[in-house]
Order: C-alpha cells, then structure tokens, then sequence
C-alpha cells in the first residue's frame, strides 16, 4: 500500500462543450475534489480544430470523428489536470462511467448527468501514459501549478 501511494499519477479530464453549455462545470470538478484527487490545473479554453484532432487521433478512422470533433470545437471546454497516487486515472474514469451515458451507473458523472454517447460531456485519459500525453497536449508549461496538500497530505 506503502509503495502504491508514492506512485503519482496523473490524468487529463476535460468537461467538454455540452457541460460547459449546461452549467455543470461545478458539479464535475466537485467530484473529483470530494475523491480526494489533487488539481494541478484549470483553465476555460476555446480549442482549435487541430488541437481536436490531435487529441483524439485514436478515433480518426472511426465515422463519427468528424461529428466528434465539431462537437468538441463547438465552445469552450474546461481542461483539468489531476493528480493522485497510482490508480488515479482508472479511478477518474469510474467517476467517470461508461462511455455510453446510458450503461454508465449511477451516482457516475455521465449515469447521472447524460444521455447519448455523442454528448457524453466528460472526458478523462484511459491510461496514464494517455494522462501525460494529454496534458501537455492542452497545457502549456507554466499553466500546471505544483503545491502540497497541507490539510489531506494523507490523501495524494
Ligand atoms: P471514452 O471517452 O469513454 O474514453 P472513447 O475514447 O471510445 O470513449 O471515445 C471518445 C469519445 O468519442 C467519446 N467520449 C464520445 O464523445 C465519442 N464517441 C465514442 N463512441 C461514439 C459513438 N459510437 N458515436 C458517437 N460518438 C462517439
């Protein structure tokens, strides 16, 4: 358990445009909050369609990537970075739910705040190797802030 806990991980979550659109941008990071996880950044950012491309670059044979990356330039997003000891990125993805709004169970982000997959209004990396790789994809270095935890250093 020792040595779990100093494995830092972490992962890319972005609430995407529909979140933003339907004013729950405070709900989500809550969660993440209340998990216990640390907020290494934070920033309300409008992405280009290169960015989006990028990003999901995985997805680019599949038939709804052109829909998927009109919807995600479609407005602002609001990118995440969190941190926290080994198992922080499956676990985001728990509070997180399955990608499909209407599989994903309740008390999830998407089980309890979406319908279609195609408006799934949170992103979050599937592997940590994704995690670093996203977040310096959307952030720049100087926008990611290091701090200690004073009141949960337990936590991590
Ligand atoms: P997840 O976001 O749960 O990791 P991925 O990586 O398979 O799921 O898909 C990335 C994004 O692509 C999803 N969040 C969703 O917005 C979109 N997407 C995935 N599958 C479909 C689909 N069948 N139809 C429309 N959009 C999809």
């Amino acid at each position: 358990l020792i040595a779990s806990l100093e494995q830092v991980d972490q992962t890319y979550i972005m609430v995407k445009p529909d979140g933003v659109q339907r004013g729950v941008v405070g709900d989500i990071i809550s969660r993440f909050e209340k998990k216990g996880f640390k907020l290494t950044g934070l920033k309300l950012y409008q992405c280009s369609k290169d960015l989006a491309e990028e990003h999901y670059k995985d997805l680019k044979l599949k038939s709804f990537f052109p829909k998927l990356i009109d919807y995600i330039t479609s407005g602002p997003v609001v990118c995440m970075a969190w941190e926290g000891c080994f198992g922080v990125v499956a676990s985001a993805r728990k509070l997180i739910g399955a990608t499909d709004p209407l599989q994903a169970g309740p008390d999830t982000i998407r089980g309890d705040l979406a319908v279609p997959t195609g408006r799934n209004i949170v992103h979050g990396s599937d592997s940590p190797e994704n995690g670093k790789r996203e977040i310096a994809l959307w952030f720049k270095e100087g926008e990611l802030c290091e701090w200690t935890p004073v009141l949960t250093p337990w936590l991590r």
